[in-house]
C-alpha cells in the first residue's frame, strides 16, 4: 500500500491543479469522522461543503445505495423508473412545492432555475425577446458555469473564461434599496443564497430575506433561492428561508445534501404553473432523476427528517457559537454564521486562515479556509455534544 506522500505525488502528476487540496488522503470515512492512509482520524468540519450532513456513509443512505444498485440503475428519461416519482413527491412535500425537476450538480440545477426564470419573463411576464435580466448579489457563488462564473464578481473565477451569457446584474447582498432599483422592467429574477457561504458565511440583516420577497412580489419578480449549502437542517431549519416569515421562494434550488453524501443529486422546485412552462424536449440531462439518484435522495431526505437533523444544527449551533464566543480568543475578529454553518474570522494580525486549518488538522480536526480570513465549521449534522466538546477543546488550543 502506498503512503500519502507518493500517492499525493502521483496524483498530482496526472490531475490538473484546479485546487489546492490539504496534504492528507483520506480513505475511510463514518459519521463525522475520517481516516488517512496513515491511519489517523480527524473530525470532519467540511462535510464536502455541506453535502454530508447525514454523515459519511449513513447506513440507511448506503443500504438504500446498495439495494437499489442490486435492481436498477439508470433508465435515461426516455422511459419512467419505478424511483423518481416517489422520491420528488417526497421533496416537494418536505418543501411544500408543487413540482420538481431532477438534475445532478448544483451548478446545472441553478442553470435549470435560470432558464426556467428567463422563460417565465418573455412567456408570462412579456419581457421583449432577448432582454431578459436576472439580478444577482456580489459575492455570489453559484456554480462554475461559463454562464454562472460569468455572473460571479470574483475576479480568478472569471479570468479568460469569457466571452460571458450577458443578461445578469450585480447588487450588494444585503441592500434592499440596490435591489429595488435594480427591479426595473425586463428583470425575470433575483437570484440569492440565504447566507453567503463561500463568501465568507456573509449572513444578511434580518428580514433582508423577507423584505427582498416582497419586493420581487411587487415588481413582478421570480424570487428564486440557492440553497444548495444552506438547504436540508444545515442552518438550523429544514430550509434557511424559514428563518424568516414570509421569504418562501418561487424557485428553490437544492443539491449537495440531497444526495445524503454519496451520490450528486440536485433539484430545482417551482409551482405548476411555473414548471409546466418547460415542455418535452426543453431541458433535461442523462442522468437526472436516474433510479439510483431517485433512491438515495428519498433516503437522504428520510434521514434528515426522521433524525430532526434541522433540529440538532439548531440545538448544536448554539451550543457551538456560545462555546467559540467564551474562548475570547484575540486572534478571532468574528464568529458567525446560523446553526451549523459556521464562520470564523481571524484577524489579519493573527495570521492567515489556512494557517490556523493546517495548525487544527495536526489536532485531528479537518476545516477548510473560505476566502484568506474566515474558517468554516461545518460539521455533519449527526455530529454529538462530546465531539463538539473535543473540537472545541483542538479550537482552544489552536486559537488561545
Ligand atoms: N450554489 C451554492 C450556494 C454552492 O455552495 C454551488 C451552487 C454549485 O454546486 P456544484 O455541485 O455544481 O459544485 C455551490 C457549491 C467546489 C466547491 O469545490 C463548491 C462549493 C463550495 C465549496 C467548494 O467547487 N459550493
Amino acid at each position: 500500500m502506498s503512503d500519502s506522500r507518493s500517492l499525493i505525488a502521483s496524483t498530482e502528476a496526472v490531475s490538473a491543479p484546479n485546487y489546492a487540496p490539504l496534504p492528507i488522503v483520506v480513505s475511510r470515512g463514518e459519521g463525522v469522522w475520517i481516516w488517512d492512509l496513515e491511519g489517523r482520524k480527524y473530525l470532519d468540519c467540511v462535510s464536502a461543503y455541506s453535502s454530508l450532513n447525514q454523515g459519511h456513509r449513513h447506513p440507511r443512505i448506503v443500504r438504500a445505495l446498495v439495494d437499489q444498485a442490486e435492481r436498477l440503475t439508470l433508465t435515461s428519461r426516455a422511459v419512467h423508473n419505478d424511483q423518481m416519482g416517489p422520491f420528488l413527491a417526497e421533496l416537494c412535500a418536505l418543501a411544500r412545492m408543487e413540482m420538481a425537476l431532477p438534475m445532478n450538480t448544483g451548478a446545472e440545477a441553478v442553470e435549470t432555475a435560470i432558464k426556467l426564470a428567463r422563460r417565465w419573463g418573455y412567456r408570462v411576464k412579456g419581457v421583449p425577446r432577448d432582454r431578459a435580466e436576472i439580478v444577482v448579489c456580489r459575492n455570489n457563488f453559484h456554480g462554475r458555469t461559463t454562464t454562472i462564473v460569468g455572473f460571479s464578481s470574483e475576479p480568478q473565477y472569471r479570468e479568460d473564461f469569457g466571452p460571458f451569457t450577458p443578461g445578469f446584474t450585480l447588487v450588494d447582498f444585503g441592500d434592499l434599496d440596490a435591489l429595488r432599483a435594480a427591479l426595473t422592467d425586463n428583470v425575470a429574477a433575483f437570484l440569492v443564497e440565504p447566507i453567503q457561504a463561500e463568501a465568507g458565511i456573509l449572513v444578511p440583516p434580518p428580514g433582508y430575506l423577507a423584505a427582498a420577497r416582497a419586493l420581487c412580489r411587487e415588481r413582478n419578480v421570480l424570487f428564486v433561492l440557492d440553497e444548495i449549502q444552506t438547504g436540508l437542517g444545515r442552518t438550523g431549519k429544514m430550509f434557511a428561508h424559514e428563518h424568516e416569515a414570509g421569504a418562501a421562494p418561487d424557485v428553490l434550488v437544492l443539491g449537495k445534501a440531497l444526495g445524503g453524501g454519496v451520490y450528486p443529486v440536485s433539484a430545482v422546485l417551482a409551482s405548476r404553473a411555473l414548471m409546466t412552462l418547460f415542455q418535452p424536449g426543453d431541458h433535461g440531462s442523462t442522468f437526472g432523476g436516474n433510479p439510483l439518484a431517485s433512491a438515495v435522495g428519498r433516503a437522504a431526505l428520510g434521514v434528515l427528517v426522521d433524525e430532526k437533523l434541522a433540529d440538532r444544527a439548531a440545538d448544536f449551533g448554539d451550543y457551538l457559537f456560545a462555546a467559540l464566543r467564551g474562548l475570547r480568543a484575540p486572534c478571532i475578529k468574528d464568529v458567525r454564521g446560523r446553526g451549523l454553518l459556521v464562520g470564523i474570522e481571524i484577524a489579519a494580525a493573527a495570521g492567515t486562515a489556512r494557517s490556523f486549518c493546517e495548525r487544527l488538522l495536526a489536532r485531528g480536526v479537518l476545516a477548510k479556509d473560505t476566502h484568506a480570513q474566515v474558517i468554516r465549521l461545518a460539521p455533519p449534522l449527526v455530529v454529538q455534544r462530546s465531539e463538539l466538546d473535543w473540537l472545541v477543546e483542538q479550537l482552544r488550543a489552536v486559537f488561545c
